[in-house]
């Protein structure tokens, strides 16, 4: 039946209604959705995910197993209450039509609770529904199973009972819409790791995830909640406290829970949530956070005489070296603002982790009291590193200010001044760097060769690295300075391309640098301003014609349309085989070349994989690396 013959038969002024609001979201999906790229795709999941998950912070449900089916739909099944199934007393149509016809409808049953619905992703699973070529809702309640169809958000018959229940629960499979969607293929990794987030940040409930085309299976279930969240992300470090810090107050209907844990790093792995999203923009509860362990810090170490009157007080930055923290609320009504809305704007939310942390916190320093020293003595190493560094840059500046050009020699740098229109190419090697100064468009192109080895961000601390040459150079270079001081307006060229050879040097230096972006000037890589050069990895040549391929893949297919017959093939293994020209044409210039952007999808993994390649333990590296091969840069970090 279509969608015009059922409004007539069966639908009054109310479910026309329904029927547009359904229509808006398949007209304008990324308003709803984000984006309709992969990522829009995923959020489809969670959209599900998120409602049985509700379900569960209300205390209904402890069970949620996600299916990827073979025949790309994927299915959500809970063991909650299950979607009320009456029949809506103003709309005439089932509660569980409701849910999935009206946008926004979730919220207006059931009421209390934290909602994750209604907040970040909270659209409804209406617009999973309307962005669907089809979807399926089972509900299990009070003995009956009950049944609806629907295809493109439109019903296909009112809900029905097809059989009796022994149990309760909701059950929704759903086919992403090819029309709507670029891609419609799933991520088992992209799923795992937000659903091993959501098992961490719910401690008790069980997520079971299956991919019907391979087979592969996982469980999340943690008891320790959050605290097995630092524990898991500290993994690959060497903590230097057995036991994970963990703090849990109620007050008022808000739930503030904290976990933490020193690692001998220098870097601050501190990731807050609030109704399970990841506030990546933070917001209140992370200063309340912030604020508390500064002060509980230095009062603990003035009181137990670890930090002698004359010394200076130990600051923000100083507690956070080497600190990976979890910081997790829920709250009734949270407000998200920011960019992103991803910063938690509720005001009383800061006081409420304030006092919490305060307190819980130099409870656990009494008791523990040998942790507690050497948490203070790392912090104590932290600030005076801190200091000479500040020192050293202090040097550095008042030099460079008596110098004609501030700028690194090495620096070829380009004629306009508009960081808009001009580029930064960060290149390996001298000799490439050469090539690259020749084939350059010099008006809106610089070169900044980097020659050898970066240093390693992961295991240096600040004042090392500022030790280094070539970090020196490319710091003044892009004019930002660095970490705190950071300062986005002095960036001198909106594209930072950064190009190294194909091979495993090269991939390391390319990972090295990434590192540096991430972890000191993190805002070029969270505004979309980094990017990866793509140099050709073959020259195919056929008599006159030339071809360049920059995948096995291409090779292969360009193989195959020309033919094997008197073709060479040559690899190109670095950046130097090329000449300036060819290096121009190929991978500098605009009009011919690709270069990828890099992006940060999600902190929490992109950590991960940072402290995992670079960082202090050597097994885990090994085996990503074995496992992974040349691969090792994921480009979405
Ligand atoms: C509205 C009200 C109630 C539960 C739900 C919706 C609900 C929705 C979904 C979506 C997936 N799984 C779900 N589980 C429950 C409360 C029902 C009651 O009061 O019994």
């Amino acid at each position: 039946m279509s969608a015009d013959k059922m409004i007539s038969n069966r639908y009054g002024a109310e479910e026309i209604q329904i029927l547009e609001g359904l229509e808006a979201v398949r007209r304008r999906p990324s308003m709803y959705i984000g984006s309709t790229c992969t990522k829009g795709l995923h959020h489809l999941v969670y959209e599900v995910v998120d409602n049985s998950i509700d379900e569960a912070m209300a205390g209904y449900c402890d069970l949620i197993q996600v299916t990827l089916r073979a025949d790309g739909a994927v299915m959500v099944e809970d063991n909650g209450r299950g979607i009320p199934v009456d029949i809506h007393p103003k709309e005439k149509i089932s509660a569980v039509e409701v849910v999935l016809t009206k946008l926004h409808a979730g919220g207006k049953f059931g009421g209390g609770g934290y909602k994750v619905s209604g907040g970040l992703h909270g659209v409804g699973i209406s617009v999973v529904n309307a962005l669907s070529e089809w979807l399926q809702v089972e509900v299990r309640r009070e003995g009956k199973t009950y049944l609806q169809a629907y295809k493109r958000g439109v019903p296909q018959e009112p809900l029905k009972v097809i059989g009796d229940a022994d149990r309760s629960g909701t059950k929704i499979t759903f086919k992403p819409d090819q029309e709507i969607f670029e891609t419609c293929e799933f991520s088992f990794e992209v799923l795992l790791h937000r659903l091993r987030e959501l098992a961490f940040l719910n401690s008790g409930i069980r997520i079971e995830v299956l991919d019907e085309k391979t087979e592969e299976k996982k469980s999340f279930h943690y008891e320790g909640g959050i605290r097995s969240f630092v524990e898991h992300l500290n993994k690959n470090k060497d903590t230097i406290h057995k036991d994970v810090i963990y703090i849990n107050k109620e007050i008022n209907g808000n739930l503030v829970e904290v976990a933490l844990q020193y690692n001998t790093a220098y870097v601050e792995n501190v990731f807050s949530f609030a109704n399970n999203i990841n506030t990546q923009e933070g917001g209140t509860h992370l200063s309340g956070f912030r604020s508390a362990l500064t002060r509980t810090l230095n009062d603990y170490a003035r009181k137990n005489n670890l930090l002698k009157e004359n010394e200076s007080s130990l600051t923000g930055d100083d507690v956070r070296e080497g600190l990976t923290a979890v910081v997790s609320v829920k709250l009734p009504a949270p407000q998200f603002e920011g960019q992103t809305k991803t910063k938690l704007g509720n005001s009383e939310m800061k006081g409420l982790v304030e006092s919490a942390v305060n307190e819980g916190l130099s409870e656990f320093l009494e008791e523990n009291p040998s942790i507690g020293r050497k948490i203070i003595e790392k912090s104590i190493m932290a600030s005076r590193a801190r200091e000479a560094a500040r020192k050293a840059r202090e040097l550095t500046r008042r030099k460079s200010a008596l110098e004609v050009s501030s700028l690194p020699g090495k620096l070829a740098d380009c004629t306009f001044k508009e960081p808009e229109l001009s580029e930064l190419f960060l290149v390996e090697g001298d000799s490439a760097g050469g090539s690259a100064k020749q084939g350059r468009d010099r008006r809106f192109q610089a070169i900044l060769p980097l020659r050898g080895k970066i240093l390693n961000v992961e295991k240096a601390r600040l004042d090392r690295i500022l030790n280094s040459e070539e970090i020196k150079a490319m710091i003044t270079a892009l004019g930002t300075g660095i970490g705190d001081d950071f300062n986005f307006d002095k960036l001198r060229y909106y594209k930072i391309i950064i190009m190294t050879d194909a091979d495993v040097d090269g991939a390391h230096i390319r990972t090295l640098l990434l590192t540096f972006f991430y972890r000191y000037m993190t805002p070029l890589i969270e505004r979309g301003h980094i990017y990866i050069a793509r140099p050709p990895l073959y020259l195919v040549k056929k008599g006159k014609q030339e071809r360049y391929c920059y995948s096995d893949q291409e090779l292969e297919s360009i193989l195959e349309e020309v033919g094997k017959k008197g073709v060479t093939v040559q690899r190109y293994k670095g950046l130097g085989e090329m000449n300036a020209d060819q290096l121009g044409e190929t991978t500098m210039n605009p009009e011919t070349r690709t270069v990828l952007k890099v992006t940060m999808e999600d902190a929490v993994a992109a950590d991960e994989v940072f402290s995992m390649l670079m960082g202090e333990k050597v097994e885990p590296r090994k085996e990503f690396i074995m496992a992974y091969g040349k691969d090792v840069v994921n480009l979405d970090i």
